[in-house]
């Protein structure tokens, strides 16, 4: 059964709160009932856009569920539990990306795996390799080394609530 790693982020009130509720949405996914998380970040804002810290984190589950569905599933858990839907391209109070799905290469105009944004972003490369240490893209380069001190730098690791 593959292993998938999802990303997590949010920027609106109670950032925290809001990871915290979908992890117990994502262990619903997960095979076995079990989800490894990873400690939660604080991160500044890609872009230029002025708005509110990141607070990031990445999961990790196996789950019989193939690729188009986890993603229909993901897409279920922004709804109901991030999505602010009064406001059209308002904010999101919750972000899932799916990142890895065990080894596969996914190129599809829905969805594409390894996630486009991974290799670049500390916010998901330093809780990926907190998980899993050990972790490779799927063309074997490990996570660990598209590390740098500088990303490193830029991520607060929040205290657990
Ligand atoms: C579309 N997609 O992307 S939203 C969806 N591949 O409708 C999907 N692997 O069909 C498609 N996982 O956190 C294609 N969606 C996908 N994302 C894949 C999921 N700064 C996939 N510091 C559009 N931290 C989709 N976040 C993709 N600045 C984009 C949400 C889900 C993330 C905004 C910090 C952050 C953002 C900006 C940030 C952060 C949007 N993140």
């Amino acid at each position: 059964m593959p292993k998938v790693y999802v990303a997590l982020g949010a920027n609106l009130e109670n950032p925290q709160q809001q990871l915290t509720q979908a992890c117990r949405a994502l262990g619903q996914l997960a095979d076995n009932g079990q989800l490894q998380v990873s400690s939660f970040y604080r991160s500044t804002p890609m872009g230029d856009v002025p708005q509110p810290d990141y607070v990031n984190a990445v999961a990790c589950l196996d789950t019989q569920l193939a690729p188009l569905a986890l993603l229909d599933a993901l897409q279920q858990i922004e709804q109901q539990q991030g999505r602010v839907r009064e406001i059209r391209w308002g904010p999101r109070t919750l972000d899932l990306d799916l990142l890895l799905y065990g080894d596969a290469v996914i190129d599809l105009p829905r969805l594409r795996v390894p996630h486009y944004g991974l290799t670049e972003r500390a916010f998901v490369l330093v809780p990926l390799a907190e998980l899993n240490p050990k972790l490779q893209l799927p063309c074997g380069t490990l996570i660990k080394d598209l590390i740098d001190d500088a990303m490193r730098l830029s991520l607060q690791r929040l205290t657990p609530a």
